[in-house]
């Protein structure tokens, strides 16, 4: 019954007027008189202390690192945990405009042990036709111990606090869990990349009917990408892709907005060895006989730890479906012919190749943006896994996604 829940400035999920576009009234749930925010945080219950955490700090990096690699997310049965490294921490956690006082920890305070942690980053986001400040928040996480104890909300409403002082009123959020109440939902698909080892470590089960031979066959890919002009994105690249990454995201109802730095941020990696194993992010763009780039595409890296597994401790290596834009959107589409259809087959399946190459075993898309007009012809499956797209103090009508989600990022 979201005892919690109930008491912030989200839609309900009785919330008539959030389904229907026509009565809903577009924008902030609440006003916040900034004058009234709180300049210290609420008390912890005894033993325990808030502690802001230094990203600069190495060790304290580590510690984040070590509190999520053990009580992060898990799929439901509880055989997987996501296992950020370092690396994907910088990235996800300094993004530009980033703040330290966003990354907010709690510690024991006998033994200065980090036991729970709760982040903000902040982020333009286009809704329907306006831009609204908001922070993304991610990486709740609560030490096994410590749940059930109504940490959480506790978590939740200092980052608000904190939020809320720099003059930001507005969040975005995504978890798996249903809570009032989803903007936005979608569903995980994957493409097995090494068929076998997703078997043998209880990812991929063996189709009723099917045999290995015939699943690994399935999914065997060319060594080769075969797109023209199609290369790494370099920082010079930065300005054409901006551009047309707007332009693109233009036609869909709900994303965020990235200028160049932003740009230069999620997409160039600082190695430039697409191989190396402390890679976060792969971008690809096509350039055309007149260097103008007419498509990019990017994916970043997850691994996974397997969590029960008797034999070895394992890993699976997941890339991430991330930004992509073509400018196929915009050309015209006649009823036979769909050019942005065929153009991003081709596109994804070079990405599934790089991925390969790269040593990925599995690639995950969800099903927004375009995503639906390449899944099942690029042999991804739909997963046990959903993610729910959540606004805080901001109201806004549903947005579409799913089968026909071209209106959604
Ligand atoms: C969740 N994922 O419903 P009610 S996603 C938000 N996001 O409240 P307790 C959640 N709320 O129902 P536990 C949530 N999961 O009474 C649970 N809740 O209203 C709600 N897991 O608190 C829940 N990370 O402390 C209930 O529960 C209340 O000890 C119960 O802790 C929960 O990062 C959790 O999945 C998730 O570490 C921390 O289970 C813990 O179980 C855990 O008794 C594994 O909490 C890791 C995990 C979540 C990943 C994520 C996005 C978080 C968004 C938070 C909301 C931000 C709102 C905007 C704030 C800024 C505003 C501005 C401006
Ligand atoms: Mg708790």
């Amino acid at each position: 019954n979201y005892k919690f829940w109930a008491t912030q400035p989200v839609p309900r999920f009785d919330d008539k007027a959030a389904a229907d576009k026509k009565i809903v009234a577009e924008g902030p749930i609440k006003e916040v008189d900034i004058n009234k925010v709180p300049t210290k945080p609420s008390p912890l219950v005894e033993g325990f202390e808030w502690s802001e955490i230094d990203l600069l700090d190495a060790a304290q990096l580590q510690e984040v690192q070590d509190l999520l690699c053990n009580h992060y997310v898990e799929d439901d049965e509880a055989m997987f945990r996501f296992n950020y490294l370092n690396e994907t921490l910088n990235w996800a956690l300094k993004a530009p405009g980033w703040r330290k006082s966003w990354h907010v920890g709690v510690r024991a305070t006998k033994s200065r042990k980090l036991v729970a942690f709760i982040s903000g980053v902040p982020v333009r986001l286009n809704v329907r036709d306006r831009l609204v400040n908001t922070a993304e928040i991610n990486f709740l996480c609560i030490h096994k111990k410590l749940r059930s104890k109504r940490l959480a909300p506790v978590l939740i409403m200092e980052i608000t606090r904190r939020c809320n002082l720099e003059g930001i009123f507005q969040a975005i959020y995504t978890a798996g869990v249903v809570l009032p109440k989803p903007v936005a939902s979608c569903r995980y698909f994957h493409r097995a990349l090494d068929w076998e080892k997703l078997y043998n470590v209880g990812f991929s089960p063996l189709p009723h009917g099917s045999t290995k031979i015939r699943q690994i066959a399935k999914y065997r890919l060319p060594e080769r990408t075969v797109t023209p002009g199609l290369r790494l994105m370099r920082a010079e690249d930065a300005d054409q892709v901006t551009d047309l990454l707007a332009r693109y995201m233009k036609r869909v109802k709900m994303a965020q907005e990235f200028n160049k730095e932003e740009v230069l941020h999620w997409f160039v990696d600082n190695e430039t060895d697409p191989k190396s194993a402390k890679r976060v992010v792969w971008t690809y763009v096509v350039e055309d006989a007149d260097k103008k780039i007419t498509d990019f595409f990017s994916f970043y890296c997850l691994e996974s730890s397997v969590i029960h597994n008797a034999s070895h401790s394992s890993t699976i290596r997941a890339a991430y479906l991330f930004y992509y834009a073509s400018e196929s959107a915009f050309e015209q589409q006649s009823e036979d012919d769909d050019v942005l259809k065929t153009r991003l087959n081709l596109l994804v399946k070079d990405a599934l190749i790089l991925a390969k190459q790269a040593k990925f075993d599995v690639f995950n898309a969800l099903t927004l943006l375009d995503n639906p007009l390449f899944l099942s012809d690029q042999k991804f499956g739909p997963g046990d896994g959903q993610l729910h797209y959540y606004l805080f103090n901001y109201r806004t009508a549903d947005l579409p996604s799913g089968v026909d989600s071209r209106n959604v990022v």
